[in-house]
């Protein structure tokens, strides 16, 4: 079926979620004055392969959406008002410098969001902002996901996105646990149509275990579904360890000789036989023995955990063991484990001397009013409200957001959202008026995804296999829209006091000279004491993030070297290659991937196993109780896709899950209401019976509740929903990682 509509085809990576699909973009129109007829997936992307969920075709609405802002907005008596940009910068200096000048840098806080994951601005531009600012008080959505397996994988491998993934497309054996890719097309194991993997393993003879406390639509397919309880993952792989030492089931296989701390790994768990974990993981000793010995008789296996394991109360132990397990195994980095892809890039583990690392410090400083440890040079976001709203020396007084909706997606989002309302100035880098930027006094709208150029620079580094993508921006920006990367160039010197009016090449300037000295004095690099103004003129006449990219290219692993590897990547080759270029499938990249002090892997990190006793203690003490964890719908992106109607209207997905024996005992009754109540707040919301979830849990989905007083969201306010992060309790974290735990809250319900 062709698209008769369009007059031209594009091609673009969809930059909404993690599989990163490529798309196939109809046309119609005249040159800058384009409008997109279909879009749908490119059967010759060489690594979608066509693939794309509802939510990719939909970079049409959301270019479309009226509520998108296209100018600044500046809020003068309590209401939005369009301005020019030049007058925006210039409000941000009046007003955020002397409140930093009457008070410290520390006065200002910045709290940053999801989408520069998937963003060259984000991945390239923020460091630059972050740094002039000069504040400690940095934030982001990395303490409310992925940062206790930044910790581990940086203690164990010596780098924060040195995870290894597993090897779904060869394994034999996958064990997930607290993902439900079935949803959310893969997380920190990035790759196009999970659903096709996972049919393709079980159709080979393959098997799937998934250990989730609600029976999600990959549990439903998988061979086993263990229904594990709330936060007790960490219980289970223990006992997994556990038995693999006591039946004499440890072989490490090839990555053996680079492993130090085994021994100390196994002594850990010694106290969490399958009997001592029955009570607190639910799960009965005789389907943990046998789970062990499935793990350990299959020809390879790989054990994987997400989201319901890294929002937890032990994320961080429960993401070293899952790694402790695939090396216990043998099949940490071979082909069907898990394995580490090798980004064409911008990747650390491709840099510097193989083997050699400065080590992780943890809480290297603690935050003000709650004494929470920095990990990666921010503080947990479950202490941005209480930072703002306890007054004394060194309070927050201002906030910068780019790309982050906090308001929706933190613990304790009522006190965040009180506290935000008396900040004395708020900059938020956003397209939306929504549950967090109405509080803000200037907004700074970004293009939209068909105006911007895209390669996955942090997601390929956690690819299923090795591939490079580029996408040139598709449609053009309007007369005097700066892009999304200038943006935040400009906020940068301002912040610096270089003033409102100054040139954003200045900061691109330095960014690229940053780059090109640390390649050039990199003694293992490709351009190696080369000098740094010869490679700048070889980058020609590109600036922003193409320029940027190409540099990335030229010096990555299959790069071109600037001449040293004639043939080599650089972006002018992936220009020429729409749908990408395949660089094959994972490799094993031991020792050379590690970047660790002491050149091994490091399955004993001392933090790691300094947290031990509070696992061991935990154990004597399980809770009872109702507790609350999430789940995603496949038409959801967070808490900012509401606003297309496409995706929102029909059922309504905002609903609580109750079990029917739950039910029945409190009274609730399937499509009425229900109060659920925590420590922190209460919602009333639909109630769906369901047998899909363990009885004593109810699940939640996050990011809705979008009908507050000033939100300008046209169809996300018909379609509202509650806001589960009212529930979410700012005290529960994980003390290593100060990651926000979104799963296990306690919770109470009642009939409406
Ligand atoms: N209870 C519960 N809470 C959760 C989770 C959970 O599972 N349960 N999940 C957590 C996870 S994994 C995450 S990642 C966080 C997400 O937390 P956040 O990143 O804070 O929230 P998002 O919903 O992703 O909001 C993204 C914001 O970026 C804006 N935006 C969209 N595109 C762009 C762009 O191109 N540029 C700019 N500058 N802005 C853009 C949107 O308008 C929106 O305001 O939520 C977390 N919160
Ligand atoms: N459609 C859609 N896709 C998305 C997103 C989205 O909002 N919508 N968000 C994107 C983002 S930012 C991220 S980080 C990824 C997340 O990707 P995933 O990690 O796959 O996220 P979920 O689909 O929320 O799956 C988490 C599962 O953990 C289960 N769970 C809850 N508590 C526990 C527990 O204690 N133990 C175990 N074992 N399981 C538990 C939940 O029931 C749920 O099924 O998804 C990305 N993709
Ligand atoms: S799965 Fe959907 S949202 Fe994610 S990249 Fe593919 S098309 Fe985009
Ligand atoms: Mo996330």
């Amino acid at each position: 079926m062709t698209d008769t509509a369009a007059t031209r085809t594009a091609f673009r990576t969809c930059p909404l979620c993690e599989a990163g699909c490529g798309l196939e973009i109809g046309l119609r129109g005249q040159n800058g004055d384009e409008t997109v007829t279909r879009i749908r997936g490119d059967r010759a992307d060489v690594f979608s392969h066509g693939f794309i969920c509802p939510k990719g075709s939909t970079l049409k609405q959301l270019h479309e959406d009226p509520d998108w802002l296209r100018r600044p907005m500046v809020k003068r008596d309590g209401a939005f008002v369009e301005v020019a940009w030049d007058e925006a910068f210039a409000e941000i200096e009046a007003r955020l410098l002397p409140i930093m000048e009457a008070h410290g840098r520390d006065a200002a806080a910045v709290y940053v969001g999801n989408p520069n994951a998937h963003s060259l601005a984000g991945m390239l531009y923020l460091r630059p902002l972050i740094r002039a600012l000069g504040s400690t008080n940095v934030f982001s959505a990395s303490t409310v996901d992925q940062r206790p397996k930044e910790i581990s994988a940086g203690l164990m491998f010596g780098g924060g996105l040195t995870v290894p993934v597993p090897d779904v497309d060869r394994t034999d054996f996958l064990l997930m646990l607290g993902a439900n890719p079935y949803e959310s097309n893969g997380s920190l194991a990035t790759a196009p149509d999970w659903p096709g993997k996972i049919e393709a393993l079980l159709e080979r003879g393959g098997t799937l275990v998934v250990v989730d406390p609600r029976r999600s639509r990959t549990a439903q397919v998988a061979s086993q579904h263990v229904a594990v309880r709330p936060g007790a993952d960490p219980f289970l792989l223990m006992a997994l360890v556990n038995v693999l030492a006591a039946d004499g089931l440890v072989d490490t296989g090839p990555a053996g000789e680079y492993l130090s701390g085994l021994d100390e790994a196994i002594a850990a768990a010694q106290p969490f036989t399958p009997e001592a974990v029955e009570e607190v993981t639910g799960v009965d000793a005789a389907t943990i023995r046998q789970l062990a010995h499935d793990l350990a008789a299959a020809p390879t296996a790989c054990v994987y955990g997400r989201i319901g394991t890294t929002t937890a109360l032990y994320g961080t132990l429960t993401s070293w063991l899952v790694d402790v397990l695939n090396a216990l195994t043998g099949n940490l980095d071979r082909p069907g484990g898990a394995m580490f892809a090798k980004a064409a890039a911008g990747a650390a583990n491709t840099r510097g001397k193989p083997r050699v690392g400065r080590g992780l410090t943890l809480h290297r400083r603690r935050s003000r009013v709650r004494g929470l440890g920095e990990t990666l040079g921010e503080l947990p976001v479950a202490c941005l409200a209480e930072e703002i709203d306890t007054p004394g020396e060194g309070q927050i007084r201002a906030l910068v957001t780019v790309a982050g909706n906090p308001v929706l997606s933190t613990p304790n989002a009522g006190r965040l959202d009180a506290a935000l309302a008396t900040l004395e100035f708020f900059v938020a880098v956003d397209p939306y008026i929504n549950e967090t930027t109405r509080h803000a006094d200037v907004i700074l709208p970004v293009p939209t995804a068909l105006q911007k150029g895209h390669y996955d620079l942090a997601l390929l580094q956690l690819a299923l296999r090795n591939v490079a993508n580029y996408s040139p921006p598709i449609l053009p920006l309007e007369e005097g829209q700066p892009d999304e990367w200038q943006v935040m160039a400009r906020l940068a010197l301002v912040f610096q006091g270089m003033g409102a009016g100054a040139d954003p090449a200045v900061v691109d300037d330095l960014v690229v000279q940053s780059l090109v000295g640390a390649a050039v004095a990199d003694e293992t690099g490709p351009i190696a004491g080369r000098d740094p103004e010869e490679i700048i003129a070889l980058l020609g006449e590109r600036t922003g993030p193409e320029r940027l990219i190409d540099l990335m290219l030229r010096i990555g692993p299959y790069g071109d070297g600037f001449g040293a590897t004639p043939g080599g990547l650089t972006l002018d080759v992936l220009l020429d290659q729409p749908h990408g270029v395949d660089l094959g499938p994972l490799e094993p990249r031991l020792p050379d991937v590690l970047r660790t002090p002491s050149g091994m892997v490091e399955l004993a990190p001392e933090p790691i196993v300094a947290d031990v006793a509070r696992l061991r203690a935990a154990l004597d003490a399980p809770t009872t109780g109702m507790t609350l964890v999430g789940r995603r719908d496949l038409r959801s992106n967070n808490s900012w896709m509401h606003n297309v109607e496409v995706l929102v209207k029909g059922r309504p997905r905002c609903t609580v899950h109750v079990h029917p024996d739950d039910a029945a005992r409190l009274g609730l009754t399937d499509g009425a209401e229900a109060q659920v109540a925590s420590r922190t707040g209460k919602v009333t919301i639909p109630v769906e019976v369901t047998e899909n979830i363990r009885p004593g849990v109810v699940s939640i989905p996050h990011g809705w509740g979008h009908d507050l007083d000033g939100v300008e969201l046209g169809v996300a306010r018909r379609y509202a929903g509650v806001n589960s992060n009212l529930l979410a309790d700012e005290e529960l974290l994980d003390p290593l990682s100060g990651n926000a735990v979104l799963n296990g809250i306690p919770v109470e319900l009642s009939p409406v």
